[in-house]
C-alpha cells in the first residue's frame, strides 16, 4: 500500500537531566515493551532499531547562571545529534524516544545537518523557547527551541558544552499545536518573533482538522521542505496521559492527538519524529503508565501510516476458494 516506501530508525535516548524528575530516562525502554517495533512492522514499515545511547557521567555540573545540568544536557544532545545524522544517512525516518525535550536540540540539529531546511512541528502543552536567561525554573526541557532558532542567538550566553550547537531554524518555519502554559518572557518571544500557533483555544475553535490543514498550508507555501516532529506527550490531556512530569490540564483528546499524526504522515514530508516526557514513574499508577504508553505507541503508528479506517498492503488478494 501507499506507505510501503516507510522505513524507521528508532534511537532510544534514556536522558533526565533536562528537568529534575526521575523516570522520564526509563521512557524508551517502556514505549518498546509496549510493541511499537512489532505494530510498526504489522503495518508494514520497515524498522531499524539502533538501541539506546549512552551517556556520559558528568560529575561536575553546577548550575550556570539558572540554567541547570547545562554540561550533561549538551555532551547529550552533541552525540544525539549525530545518531540522528547516521539515521538520515541510512535513509530512514528518524524516530527518537525521549527522554525529556531537552533532546529536541540535538534531534532537530542532527535532522537538520542531513537534510537541511526543515519545517518543525511542535506540539506540546509549553513552548520550549525560554532563554537561559528567562527561564524560571532553569530546567532546561523548558528551553531548547530558544538554541535552535536562528533569530534567538544574539540572546543566548555561552554555555559549557553548548559550543557545537548551530540555530537551523527559522521561526517562520515553526508551527506549535496545544499551548496551554505559556511564560509571559515565551508569549513576548512568540509574538515578538510572528511565531505561528494553535493553541488550545485555537483548537478549540477551529477544530484539529482545520488546525492541520493550516499547519501544512503554512509549512509548505513557499517550498516543501522535511517536516520534523517534536511531540511531547504532554501536549495531550492528563487524564489520558498522566505519566509525564508537568502535566497541565485541558489539553488534545487522543483522538485530536492521533489526527496530528496521520495528517502529517499524509503529507509525505515527515522526516523525523520525537516522542518526549513519558515518564513511568509518574501517572498514580498501572493503569495511568498504560494509557500513557499506549497513546505514545498510538501516536507513533500514526505518523507510519497507521489510519483509523484501517489499513491493507497493496499486494494483498482475496482467498480464492
Ligand atoms: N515553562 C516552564 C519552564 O521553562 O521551566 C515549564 C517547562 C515545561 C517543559 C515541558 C517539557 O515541555
Ligand atoms: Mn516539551
Ligand atoms: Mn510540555
Ligand atoms: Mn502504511
Amino acid at each position: 500500500h501507499r506507505h510501503h516506501h516507510l522505513s524507521a530508525g528508532i534511537i532510544g535516548a534514556p536522558f533526565s537531566k533536562g528537568q529534575p524528575r526521575d523516570g522520564v530516562d526509563r521512557g524508551p525502554d517502556a514505549i518498546r515493551a509496549a510493541g511499537l517495533l512489532l505494530k510498526l512492522q504489522q503495518q508494514g514499515c520497515a524498522v531499524k532499531d539502533y538501541g539506546n545511547l549512552e551517556f556520559e557521567d558528568v560529575f561536575e555540573d553546577a548550575p550556570v547562571g539558572r540554567v541547570k545540568r547545562a554540561r550533561a544536557v549538551g555532551g547529550a544532545n552533541q552525540r544525539l545529534s549525530e545518531a540522528v545524522r547516521a539515521v538520515k544517512r541510512d535513509g530512514h525516518t528518524s524516530v527518537m524516544l525521549g527522554g525529556d525535550h531537552s533532546l529536541a536540540i540535538g534531534s532537530i540539529h542532527g535532522h537538520a545537518a542531513a537534510v537541511g531546511e526543515l519545517g518543525v512541528v511542535w506540539v506540546d502543552a509549553h513552548a520550549d523557547i525560554n532563554t537561559p536567561l528567562t527561564t524560571p525554573t532553569g530546567n532546561i526541557h523548558g528551553q531548547p527551541m530558544s538554541y535552535l532558532l536562528r533569530e534567538l542567538q544574539s540572546k543566548i550566553p555561552v554555555l559549557p558544552n553548548f559550543s557545537w550547537i548551530k540555530a537551523c531554524v527559522s521561526a517562520k518555519d515553526v508551527v506549535y499545536i496545544g499551548l496551554r502554559d505559556v511564560d509571559p518572557e515565551e508569549h513576548f518571544i512568540l509574538k515578538t518573533l510572528g511565531v505561528k500557533m494553535f493553541s488550545m483555544s485555537q483548537v478549540d475553535q477551529l477544530g484539529v482538522a482545520k488546525v492541520m490543514e493550516e499547519t501544512c498550508d503554512y509549512l509548505s507555501a513557499k517550498v516543501k521542505k522535511p517536516i520534523h516532529l517534536s511531540y511531547d506527550i504532554d501536549a495531550i490531556d492528563p487524564s489520558v496521559t498522566p505519566a509525564t512530569g508537568t502535566p497541565v490540564v485541558g489539553g488534545l483528546t487522543y483522538r485530536e492527538g492521533v489526527y496530528i499524526t496521520e495528517h502529517l504522515c499524509q503529507t509525505g514530508l515527515l522526516s523525523a519524529v520525537d516522542l518526549v516526557e513519558v515518564n513511568p514513574l509518574r501517572g498514580h499508577g498501572e493503569d495511568g503508565v498504560t494509557s500513557t504508553v499506549d497513546t505514545a505507541v498510538a501516536l507513533l503508528l500514526g505518523c507510519f501510516g497507521r489510519l483509523r479506517e484501517g489499513n491493507h498492503s497493496s499486494n494483498y488478494r482475496l482467498p480464492e476458494p
